[in-house]
């Protein structure tokens, strides 16, 4: 695999869900070593530091079923635009957070460099909810659907365009908790979602063969949006929302190592990491065992 070189980018982002802690997720995940970890693997890494967020102390929530609504936009809107500007310069984005409401900036500023990009969703949510079907108002559950254009319109056409991915160009692998809403927007889409019940029984190379398949197909780039609390909460505990029953700490190895075979991926964030809710912070520890392997470190 080609090693293009890589811009991180911080985005320590708490508005989009219930629980403080997960705007520190971009520091504790440089203090686990994510750039010499790179570096070591021979890539040339810059860091452009983070975005920057308000606090949720100094604004008011506004509408409770879209919390933080005008500040999710701006700064999405922010991280949009730096994202673009790293694959303008031909470097892989990868962007460290935060809760998964900024995959709504992420994805606006990739996928518009692409004509039809793949996206691989790795969590335990859906993130499929509206304002109208969210049972908690928080934006961190919508982005998903917002990058495929359903929802708050002020979201989905972040940075001048909608939607972002299509659905037959998605896939969810992890999942194991979804609202009404979700389920029926999984049928009404026909998006692939491969359960934790389908990883148990085909196993995770299947999973990830298929996975694989379905993000490649007809398309020309590939983003991995990768939510800690996809993985088992014994194996990442630092997350708000934490499922247990989730992927193991082999089996994630083996989804980003297969990955990395593959050679598909154009860009990556790492998300949902809360160092106050972690042990020694062992989740953003985890997080970058994972971009290890993403980025094609091999045991021999
Ligand atoms: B995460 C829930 N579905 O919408 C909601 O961590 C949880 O980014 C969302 O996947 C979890 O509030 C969002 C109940
Ligand atoms: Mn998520
Ligand atoms: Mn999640
Ligand atoms: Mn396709």
């Amino acid at each position: 695999m080609e090693k293009k070189p890589i811009s991180i980018i911080g985005m320590p982002m708490d508005l989009g869900q219930g629980r403080r802690g997960v705007d520190m997720g971009p520091s504790a995940i440089r203090y686990a070593s994510a750039q010499s970890l790179l570096e070591g693997l021979g890539y040339e890494v810059e860091d452009i530091g983070d975005i920057s967020v308000p606090s949720p102390e100094s604004i008011q929530i506004g509408n409770p079923k879209l919390k933080y609504l005008t500040e999710i936009k701006d700064v999405c809107e922010k991280l949009s635009e730096t994202v673009s500007s790293v694959v303008e310069r031909k470097r892989f984005p990868l962007v460290f957070g935060g809760d998964h409401s900024m995959a709504i900036g992420t994805i606006a500023g990739v996928a518009k460099h692409y004509n039809n990009m793949g996206l691989i969703w790795f969590d335990a949510h859906g993130d499929l909810n509206t304002g109208k079907t969210s049972p908690s108002g928080n934006i961190h559950g919508m982005s998903l659907a917002v990058s495929l254009g359903i929802g708050d319109p002020d979201l989905v056409n972040i940075s001048g365009y909608a939607p972002k991915v299509r659905p037959e160009n998605t896939v969810i692998i992890g999942a194991r908790e979804l609202d009404p809403g979700e389920k029926e927007l999984i049928a009404q889409l026909g998006i692939k979602v491969f359960t934790m019940h389908e990883i148990d029984r085909l196993g995770m190379a299947r999973v990830m063969d298929e996975a694989i398949g379905i993000v490649s197909h007809d398309t020309d780039g590939v983003h991995l949006s990768l939510d800690l609390d996809g993985l088992d909460p014994k194996d990442a505990p630092g997350v708000g929302t934490p499922v247990p029953g989730g992927i193991t700490y082999r089996e994630s190895h083996l989804a980003m190592e297969m990955l990395a075979e593959a050679g598909i991926l154009t860009s990556a964030e790492f998300v949902e990491v809360n160092p106050i809710l972690d042990r020694e912070n062992q989740t953003a520890k985890v997080a970058v065992a994972l971009m290890g392997s993403v980025f094609g470190q091999k045991v021999l």
